[in-house]
């Protein structure tokens, strides 16, 4: 039977609902469908009346407190029988009562917060683009699966380490070298030791203000970036118990976890390298786990359309995005071409190629290019896969990338020819337009810019003296052009830091007319505690043994102690060329990572991590060659 058509508005009378026994045998006591699709319609609508009611309802707390048994789902620790029942209904309060207040207030606070930052960040989103939005979802949906792997994830596989030598030792003959290595060691002590006191756990210290201090490529979030940074340096010095206290912060107190955007290439440079070196180093597990958590991390960087990884990535959200200064939305070579080596080793600790994978794809990708008189811009988009501006140079913006090419051949054991012959035909191009002499005689590398080339060298630019030594061998039978080319680039250098009133060099100098290795700019004029001029004398001396490159590393050392050392650490200077300089108040990470430690490199014995065994990352970080036909690597589907 066909139920009755439901007529309200033509006065029709519904029919009652007969639930006793059936009267007739054509009203029967089953409901009809209609009839119970409006009594579910009454049900629902009364119930959300109630629940709204009790969430309308004026906050209790400030009248009376009801017990509607809520304390203990909303408060666990707050037990059923600490307040009796009066027999109105009201909790008769015990000693505790303010302490239950508090509680209660803390909690309506979380929940107002909670509800304001939902808030916020809707708000944030819908600022975005349609693409943006689009890309983060990507982004979610990738680290869910991501999520789903790791939990997967079997224990990492028990890898043999390489061969390993040179990791102790380096000790000096002569008394006066032994002397200046001491002292190197004293340095590097006074820098931790007042980190350890100052700015324990933060990224940096400000050795003036005596407090902890960061920048934005570590991230909002306080991730010990000098701990990690210095951690292979105390073990070559031999400062064993600074280590294990930097192993024991690691262990407790180093989270991934955290919502924080840090900068791709930093955080691989100094983290993942420092974790790697500490861990070959050492052979202590915690290191090597912290490294491929960390890793895992940055993975959805990769998540563009092109697979160039995006400058910056969020730890938590894995939402990525590029420095807002870069030329057309672009990633920067010498970011994301700097992550071969570490990566590499990744899969091959990890056994998982998936490391191993993303940055040959880079590799290749940047093979398929068209290259503007051989040189390689500084600026790719990621999104369409186009260069930038074209603006290419050995200094910063593209320095590391050119490094990377021949250490990944150094680190394969000399197998990974295609890595040496892009390094072969890079720096031939670099040569043939932006290498110059200037007419004083001083070798020189400029900066391309729009087919125009600026006479201007970065103190970035002085490690290329070290990669032309380093490079020499192996290279297109010019071993010995390449390696006068890093001395010629090493006096060039050295003249930066001899023109100045500290002895310490410029952050970038011009060759222009009369000016020569000089910075005109103010803004130019800045020593920031860096490494490149001092990491091309170690290189130079462990080539050449010349004896001037150990003169020019005290000397350098000399006027770091005179001028930037402070009561709290070791402070960066803003002027040079100024007698008495005001210091920066910074003590750079990259300060106990590479200035001291090529410094004490510099005044040990060629014993203490030998060339043909370690190859240092660009933070100084020293990783092991991977002979591949003595290891089980040859093995490893990853790394081949
Ligand atoms: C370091 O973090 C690395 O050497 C990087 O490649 C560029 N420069 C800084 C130190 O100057």
């Amino acid at each position: 039977m066909t139920a009755p058509a439901l007529l309200p508005l033509s006065g029709r009378r519904i029919p009652p609902l007969n639930l006793g026994p059936p009267s007739f045998p054509h009203h029967r006591a089953t409901l009809r469908l209609s009839e119970k699709f409006i009594l579910l319609l009454i049900l629902s609508a009364f119930i959300t009346l109630c629940f709204g009611a009790f969430f309308f309802l004026p906050d209790s707390s400030k009248h009376k407190r009801f017990d509607l048994g809520l304390e203990d789902v909303l408060i666990p620790h707050v037990h059923a029988n600490k307040g009796a029942k009066d027999p109105g209904g009201f909790l008769i309060h015990g000693p505790d009562e303010p302490r239950h207040r508090e509680e209660e207030e803390r909690l309506r606070n979380k929940i107002r917060a909670d509800h304001e930052k939902a808030l916020e960040e809707a708000k944030e989103k819908l600022k975005k683009s349609r693409e943006e939005i689009r890309a983060e979802i990507q982004t979610e949906k990738n680290k869910v699966v991501q999520d789903i792997k790791m939990k997967e994830k079997k224990p990492l596989p028990p890898v043999p380490i390489p061969k390993l030598s040179g990791i102790n030792g380096g000790d000096p003959e002569d008394n006066d070298i032994r002397m200046k290595r001491e002292k190197i060691k004293e340095m590097m002590k006074h820098a931790w030791d007042n980190y350890r006191t100052y700015g324990w756990g933060h990224n940096e210290l400000r050795p003036i203000a005596k407090k902890g201090h960061s920048t934005n490529i570590f991230g909002s979030s306080q991730m010990g970036a000098t701990i990690v940074d210095a951690l292979d340096t105390l073990y070559i010095m031999g400062l064993h118990d600074e280590f294990r206290d930097g192993q024991k912060w690691i262990k407790e107190s180093l989270d991934f976890s955290v919502n924080s955007e840090v900068s791709v290439f930093e955080v691989n440079i100094r983290f993942i390298g420092g974790l790697l070196a500490a861990y070959y180093l050492s052979g202590e597990e915690i290191f090597k786990i912290k490294a491929v958590q960390l890793a895992e991390k940055l993975l959805p960087a990769f998540n563009t359309p092109t697979g160039i990884p995006w400058a910056m990535v969020n730890l938590k959200s894995g939402v990525g995005r590029n420095w807002g200064w870069a030329s057309a939305g672009s990633s920067i070579l010498a970011e994301f071409g700097t992550l071969h080596m570490e990566f590499v080793h990744l899969s091959y600790l990890t056994g998982d190629p998936v490391y191993y994978k993303k940055v040959m794809h880079i590799r290749k990708l940047l093979q398929k290019m068209d290259r503007p008189n051989g040189l390689y811009p500084n600026y790719l988009n990621p999104r369409t896969g186009r260069w930038g501006q074209y603006h290419t140079s050995v200094g910063g913006l593209g320095d590391s990338f050119y490094e990377y090419l021949l250490k990944a051949w150094l680190m394969s054991d000399k197998t990974d020819i295609e890595a040496r012959n892009m390094y072969d035909d890079a720096i031939e191009a670099i040569e043939k337009h932006l290498i110059k002499k200037s007419r004083g005689g001083l070798t020189f590398i400029g900066e391309w810019k729009n087919g125009h080339l600026e006479k201007k060298m970065g103190h970035l630019a002085c490690f290329a003296g070290g990669m032309f030594a380093l490079g020499a061998d192996g290279s297109r039978n010019k071993a010995g052009h390449y390696l006068e080319l890093g001395a010629e680039i090493a006096r060039t250098c050295h003249e930066s830091y001899d023109r100045t009133a500290l002895k310490l060099g410029p952050e970038s100098f011009k060759f222009d007319g009369a000016v020569e290795a000089v910075a005109v700019r103010q803004a130019e004029k800045y020593y920031i505690l860096r490494p490149e001029v001092i990491e091309t004398y170690w290189y130079l001396w462990r080539f050449t043994h010349d004896p001037r490159y150990r003169q020019w590393g005290w000397e350098a050392a000399l006027a770091i102690e005179k001028y930037c050392r402070v009561s709290g650490g070791f402070s960066g200077v803003k002027d040079v060329y100024s007698s008495t300089p005001a210091h920066d108040d910074v003590q750079q990470s990259f300060f106990l990572a590479e200035t001291l430690k090529y410094l004490y490199l510099l005044f040990s014995g060629d014993d203490l991590l030998p060339l043909d065994h370690w190859v240092f990352n660009t933070e100084a970080h020293p990783l092991p060659v991977l002979h591949l036909a003595n290891t089980t690597l040859s093995g490893n589907p990853a790394v081949r």
